[in-house]
């Protein structure tokens, strides 16, 4: 379809949050659109197909609560769903609802611009493809925007390279192929077991070790999936109330410095086999705030590492030893530590000899040349703010996103930008984001925007904004709440570390999801205090 279609509301993005977004605001009988980049659904689990790639939260929470009959009648194999797993998912709720058809697929938006006269977006694509819309839903993702970094010399490379979150639809064949792979985040490390399977050899460039759990990945207990199926509508609204948006059995949540060194010990060990995964990092209430508790908990996982590491000096430079066990998102893996113990698996420290180019035939660091067919970059992603910026964006005045955000994301409650009126985000910056289970949160965030339209459209308005007041006021909550936490003391994409040049401040609202939830509401009910509107909206909801 070409032409300049007029909407009431486009959507960008057709992920968890892009089909739920069609599915409620459809609802408000508006006319609307989802612009889509890649040719199916999904979002993240459409394009980080790499090989291992899989949830590290149990489905049967990960997973959308807003249809009784779809909860009940789906069947999530494992307990970690593969990608493949989820894409089937999405593509069932897509079939399911009939939020297909009002989909462009291979649409990648890359210009949205507002027209302060008409109140209106005007949005063009790299297709040509252009419409307006009175909103935009911008659920665009907080991980889409590729992270390669500028090595000299890639273009020169005879091999093949892929990064991981664009990877090729019929996979990659890596039979007889030396492989090197750089980047040992979640990515990497669910990655590296599966390619040192089938490559030759697979050199791991590592610059930062990780602190790794095992998934305990299973085939879904039917046991397991009744109390689940039995217990749905209670389960959903504990979620909902809960500061991870997810479901959390059997808490102990006591200080550290309440237990004996011995009883923490077995406390931690009894967490280790679990097998609840991240549950494992809920053990002690004083992980995330004190470095005293949290040094006591990364010792006892660099031990697990030592343990499972044959050679001595290649468990001691897997060893996390320069940022506290959750300040980077903890990862979770099936064998990953355990590669390390094959013959075809080199590990290379990039921190002490950097990369220094890629070569015709491989790469090179400051003291080593590795010949190589296959290059993975395992680098992530110019995360939280990059799928907006990259988007071209421009409000009031022509003012262009990027340069409102030199300094740093601002927002008001993670939705609004001062300055880009009738533009919403869902999982932006100052949201909790990844932080929170993103699909529970994904829902309530679409349904909080969905009301807000609705309000708009009830009140006969035009316009709806903030004031850089109350961004500021809100930036200052998103701080306040990350200054008790240890997140700032790790060099992460939290706080956008890992791309350089990008300021850096936490972009996450880590006061809880329930509190968040909490300060978006009252902010309508008093009145939609810190919403700007074209005129007056009356009385709140
Ligand atoms: O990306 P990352 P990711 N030279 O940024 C390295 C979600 N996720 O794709 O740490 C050498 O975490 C970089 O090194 P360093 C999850 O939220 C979830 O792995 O910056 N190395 C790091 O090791 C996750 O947090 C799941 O020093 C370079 C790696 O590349 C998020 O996605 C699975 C480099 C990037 O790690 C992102 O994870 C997968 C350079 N120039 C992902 N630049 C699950 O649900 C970067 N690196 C399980």
């Amino acid at each position: 379809m070409t032409g300049s279609e007029e909407y009431d509301v486009v959507i960008v993005g057709a992920g968890f949050s892009g089909l739920y977004a069609i599915h409620r605001i459809r609802r408000l009988g508006l006319s609307l659109r989802c612009f889509e980049a890649g040719d199916g659904v999904g979002g993240t689990w459409y394009w980080n197909r790499y090989p291992g790639a899989r949830v590290d939260i149990e489905s049967m929470q990960y997973s959308y609560s807003f249809d009784e009959g779809l909860q009940q009648e789906w069947k999530w194999p494992e307990y970690f769903s593969p990608q493949a797993d989820l894409e089937a998912y999405a593509n069932h709720v897509a079939d399911r609802f009939g939020l297909r058809e009002h989909i462009e697929f291979e649409t990648r938006v890359n210009r949205l611009r507002f027209d302060e006269a008409e109140n209106r977006w005007h949005i063009a694509a790299e297709n040509g493809r252009t419409a307006t819309a009175k909103y935009i839903v911008a659920a665009c993702g907080s991980l889409d925007a590729t992270n390669v970094p500028a090595f000299p010399g890639l273009d020169t490379f005879r091999g093949q390279w892929f990064h991981t979150s664009k990877w090729p639809k019929d996979g990659v064949p890596f039979e007889g192929k030396r492989v090197g792979l750089i980047g040992t985040g979640s990515t990497g490390i669910q990655a590296v077991p599966v390619i040192a399977k089938t490559a030759e050899h697979l050199t791991v460039f590592q610059r930062t070790p990780a602190y790794s759990l095992p998934a305990y990945n299973r085939a879904t207990d039917p046991e397991y999936e009744q109390a689940w199926k039995a217990n749905y509508q209670d389960r959903r609204t504990a979620m909902f109330g809960n500061f991870a948006a997810s479901y959390m059995e059997n808490e102990q949540y006591r200080s550290v410095f309440d237990y004996t060194p011995e009883e923490r010990l077995r406390i931690l060990e009894e967490a280790w086999a679990a097998r609840n995964g991240l549950l494992f990092m809920r053990t002690f209430s004083d992980i995330g705030t004190s470095l005293e508790a949290n040094t006591v908990v990364a010792e006892f996982v660099r031990d697990k590492i030592r343990g499972l590491v044959k050679d001595p000096a290649v468990a001691e430079m897997l060893c996390p030893k320069t940022y506290p066990i959750g300040a980077k998102r903890i990862c979770m893996d099936t064998g990953y530590f355990e590669a390390y113990n094959r013959d075809n698996v080199k590990l290379v420290d990039v921190r002490a000899n950097p990369i220094a180019e890629i070569t015709p035939t491989g790469l090179r660091t400051t003291t080593g040349e590795y010949d190589l067919d296959i290059i993975v970059f395992a680098t992530g992603f110019d995360a939280v703010t990059g799928s907006m910026t990259r988007m071209n964006v421009t409000g009031l005045g022509g003012r262009d996103l990027r340069d409102k955000w030199t300094d740093g994301p601002t927002t008001y409650l993670g939705f609004l930008v001062a300055g880009f009126p009738n533009l919403f985000m869902i999982h932006g910056p100052g949201s909790p984001g990844v932080l929170a289970q993103m699909i529970t949160a994904g829902e309530w965030q679409v349904d909080f925007v969905a009301g807000l339209i609705a309000d708009m459209e009830a009140a006969g308005r035009h316009r709806i904004d903030t004031a850089p007041e109350w961004e500021r006021r809100w930036n200052l909550e998103v701080e306040e709440a990350a200054g008790h936490t240890l997140y700032n003391k790790a060099d992460s994409w939290y706080v956008g570390a890992n791309i350089p040049g990008k300021p850096r401040v936490f972009m996450i609202y880590i006061g809880g999801f329930d509190r968040y939830k909490q300060r978006c509401t009252e902010q309508v009910t008093n009145g939609y205090e810190g919403f700007v509107f074209d005129a007056p909206i009356g009385a709140s909801r």
